[in-house]
């Protein structure tokens, strides 16, 4: 009895090891096939910068948390992974201090501004491209993405940007 209570404690063990295993390879091949996404930075509208998913990603990557609410639901927390959206901006060599906003637009037209004091915060709005671990997919299959402005510290998700795909900082 106690040698088959070990037995199926170890294939357990094995299952729990793979199931892991899968999962992480999988939210890597997931961020291959994004690997074309990209996202423009421009500065009082002109073209500065566009910046695909890997470089993206050197910028600081982080975990955070995000109050999804969607129409008729209640708000559901989520962990996101991506950059401080400030990081964006700054290797985008743009400066802040003369700003006043960043509108962020969206393949379906949609066009968030964001107070640049609000961009300063640390730890508030970030360029998302993972959720729970799986990279965000685009609006043709149903996601928020490729990319996903959040605002960290937002008790609903009203002021986020889905497939965000350009940022203008004035
Ligand atoms: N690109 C884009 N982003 C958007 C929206 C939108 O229509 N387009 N709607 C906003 C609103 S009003 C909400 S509540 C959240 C969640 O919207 P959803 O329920 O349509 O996912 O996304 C926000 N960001
Ligand atoms: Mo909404």
């Amino acid at each position: 009895m106690k040698k088959n209570i070990g037995i199926i404690i170890g294939v357990l063990v094995v299952i729990v090891g793979i199931t892991a295993y899968m999962n992480m390879r999988n939210s890597k091949s997931l961020i291959a096939l994004q690997e074309n996404a990209q996202f423009s930075i421009k500065e009082n509208g002109n073209e500065k910068v566009t910046l695909t998913l890997d470089q993206i990603r050197e910028f600081g990557e982080t975990d955070f948390k995000g109050n999804y609410k969607t129409k008729g639901k209640d708000a559901v927390e989520y962990t996101y992974t991506g950059v401080p959206f400030k990081n964006v901006l700054k290797e985008a060599g743009i400066s802040l201090d003369d700003k006043i906003s960043v509108v962020v637009s969206s393949v379906d037209g949609y066009a968030v501004p964001y107070d640049i004091e609000k961009i300063k915060e640390d730890d508030n709005i970030y360029l998302a491209y993972m959720k729970e671990k799986e990279a965000l997919k685009g609006k043709d299959d149903g996601g928020c993405g490729p990319f996903l402005v959040v605002v960290s510290k937002d008790q609903f998700s009203q002021n986020w940007a889905k497939f965000a795909v350009e940022a203008d900082v004035k």
